[in-house]
């Protein structure tokens, strides 16, 4: 298999000097300007909770300043800190996951908003304890509906977990104190606890954010992958195309960019429409080029094999190659920047989610009732664009590859059920997943997820340490920005399988898969947790037992904070790239990076070197191993 990596590179470095040439700033220009960042920030140790500070205290234990004006300590402050980031991070993914359950409230046979996998729906509906015998799908949906928004905000009891989730594992968190309660709850909890003068105890107020981020990644998260299922179809392997090659010199290219595949589903049925291809080509263009990027690239490719256009830090770039008629973005991830950058092009800038507003943006709200006529208005936008592209301001790198996309826990279950192992109850479908692991003809599994950062080589990191693992007969899953990484790499190729170590590529060969199996965005890791919790449940064990792993090398968003913590949490260990900003109290980075195995059975690792942390995340799934005699 060829490496596609200098190339990736060359074609990134194309566009940069692109931008420079063109008087336009990027997210490396302003990462250079900010030149040396606070020191205190990057400790953890700077609050400013209350007005009697600022207050930075030392993050060297017995030198200079040791606590706030109120008090606190370092390892509070630390705490605190990150207990906010993870309640921003689990915030996020659970409103992500309020918008689906709001659109499932109003889905009706003959509307705009229909259930398309009825299977699934009759599946969760099961978990929630709603009767499905007999009744009209809609009126389970409803109750579904009204079922999963409850656990946003129920005043009392605990979380309706999934049933993947392991008997040992709920017992762990009983017995810590930190099973979730409510997804809102637990994180108005962590607001109110890391006010002044509220939690002094930096364990307390850790033990908050685990509790908060579990409910986040087997709350919030998971609800929202269990009903875009339900809404939008439950993914199954298709062929897709990624990278900013995608784009087309005579089409009106179309970015999705953002997070919740409400938005995206309509625009992507919209472009279909004869009407707004009729009209693309009355403009002069061959037709309609739509491309995700970020999560909801994740999401339509998923669906529906659209082209990945890329990840975090190709967002300002695809704006750079001018020939990019409107960004579309609705949540999360979207570089204010974009509106002044996009200013120096003729690409229209357009948000649409009131909760995502940007400044110098066309900002058309999202109509949900009307989602279809609405998304047909934003595209228009972009077709009638099309003409004002000044096709000396083009440059569209060639870099693309191929990528199978779509391995949802269904969609590999069924995989293995076809060919090894037909016709028996669900428990068991995971079985030749659990033998091939047994026998060691794959040692683990690992899986990649998160984002891009500018303080590392962007990609980089994410693509040599897949490349190790599987190679070393580890098999991976990707989600978020990391599934983009992979997919530029080829290594979402059935080809990739061979530069796989000789077990892995056996299985990839009899499944026909490639050795990376792409899981979707970011609250899709519910199926990594899926799929872990339901070969723990098989084997009678605790997901701390099982031989995987997760890494995070270029992480840099609070919702990565959250997965961090709900991912070790839940068992696994988690290796991060980017040193969290935790390091200037002492309790509370020895409690992450070493305590905490006494509590989860996992733990966090923070190593920057790629090569280093790859051969870590394979001692720590062989160590595993030899655990459990296998
Ligand atoms: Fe300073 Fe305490 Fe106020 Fe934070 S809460 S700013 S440490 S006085
Ligand atoms: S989009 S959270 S940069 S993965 Fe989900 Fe990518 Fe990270 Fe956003």
């Amino acid at each position: 298999m060829e490496d596609r990596r200098s190339e990736i590179v060359a074609a990134e470095e194309e566009l940069i000097e692109k931008a420079k040439k063109d008087g336009v700033e990027t997210v490396w220009d302003r990462k250079a300007k900010m030149k040396v960042q606070c020191g205190f920030g990057l400790a953890g140790v700077c609050c400013r909770n209350c007005a009697m500070g600022p207050c930075r205290v030392s993050p060297v234990p017995g030198k200079g300043v040791s606590r706030g004006i109120c008090g606190a300590t370092a390892d509070v402050i630390v705490a605190r800190n990150f207990a906010r980031m993870c309640a921003a991070g689990a915030a996020a993914h659970s409103d992500h996951g309020r918008s689906i359950c709001l659109y499932l409230e109003n889905a009706s046979r003959d509307g705009q908003i229909n259930i398309r996998d009825e299977k699934k729906l009759a599946a969760v509906a099961k978990r929630f304890g709603i009767e499905t015998e007999g009744r009209d799908i809609y009126d389970v949906a409803h109750d579904l509906a009204a079922a999963t928004l409850n656990e946003y905000g129920k005043p009392h009891g605990n979380l309706t977990l999934p049933t993947a989730l392991p008997k040992k594992r709920r017992e762990v968190w009983d017995r810590l104190g930190v099973t979730p309660r409510a997804i809102d709850k637990d994180i108005v909890s962590i607001m109110h606890s890391t006010h002044i003068g509220c939690s002094g105890d930096a364990e307390n107020i850790l033990k908050m954010s685990m509790r908060a981020s579990l409910g986040d990644g087997w709350g919030g998260s998971y609800i929202a992958t269990e009903l875009s299922d339900i809404l939008f179809t439950t993914p199954s392997e298709v062929e897709t195309t990624a990278n900013l090659g995608v784009l087309e010199e005579n089409s009106v290219n179309v970015i999705l960019h953002g997070h919740e595949p409400v938005l995206s589903e309509a625009v992507v049925a919209a472009a279909e429409d004869p009407e707004l291809i009729a009209l693309a080509k009355a403009q002069g263009a061959d037709g309609i080029n739509l491309c995700g990027m970020c999560c909801t690239g994740n999401e339509i490719a998923l669906r529906h094999g659209i082209k990945m256009a890329g990840n975090f830090l190709q967002q300002e770039l695809a704006v750079v190659t001018g020939a990019v008629e409107a960004l579309i973005v609705d949540v999360q991830c979207i570089m204010p920047s974009l509106a002044k950058l996009s200013q120096s092009y003729h690409t229209k800038f357009i948000t649409t989610s009131p909760k995502a507003k940007i400044t110098d943006s066309l900002y058309i709200e999202f109509d949900e009732d009307n989602a279809y006529e609405c998304a047909k208005q934003i595209l228009k936008e972009a077709i009638l664009n099309y003409k004002n592209r000044d096709r000396e301001k083009v440059l569209i790198p060639h870099e693309k590859c191929d990528a199978v996309v779509g391995f949802s826990t269904e969609a590999i279950v069924d995989t293995l059920d076809k060919v090894v192992n037909s016709n028996i109850d669900q428990l068991q479908t995971v079985k030749p997943l659990a033998d091939v692991i047994l026998s060691g003809v794959i040692r683990g599994a690992a899986a990649f997820v998160g984002c891009n950062n500018p303080k590392v080589e962007h990609d980089g990191p994410i693509v040599k340490m897949i490349k190790y693992l599987i190679a070393h007969d580890v098999i991976v899953v990707v989600t978020g920005c990391a599934a983009h990484a992979a997919a530029k790499a080829g290594l979402l190729l059935k080809e990739a399988k061979e530069i796989a170590g000789p077990g892995l590529k056996k299985v990839c060969d009899l499944l026909d898969i490639p050795p990376v199996l792409h899981q979707g965005s970011c609250v899709d890791i519910s199926r990594n947790l899926q799929l872990v919790g339901e070969l723990a449940n098989y084997l009678k064990l605790d997901i701390s037992d099982l031989p995987v792993v997760g890494a995070a090398p270029e992480w840099m968003s609070e919702k990565a904070v959250a997965i961090g913590m709900y991912v070790v949490g839940s068992g696994i260990d988690a290796w991060l790239g980017v040193v969290p900003p935790v390091t200037g109290g002492p309790f509370v980075a020895d409690y992450l990076l070493n305590k905490m195995e006494d509590d989860y059975g996992s733990k966090f690792f923070v190593e920057p070197d790629p090569d280093k942390a790859a051969e870590q995340m394979l001692q720590r799934i062989e160590s595993k191993r030899k655990k459990l005699n296998i």
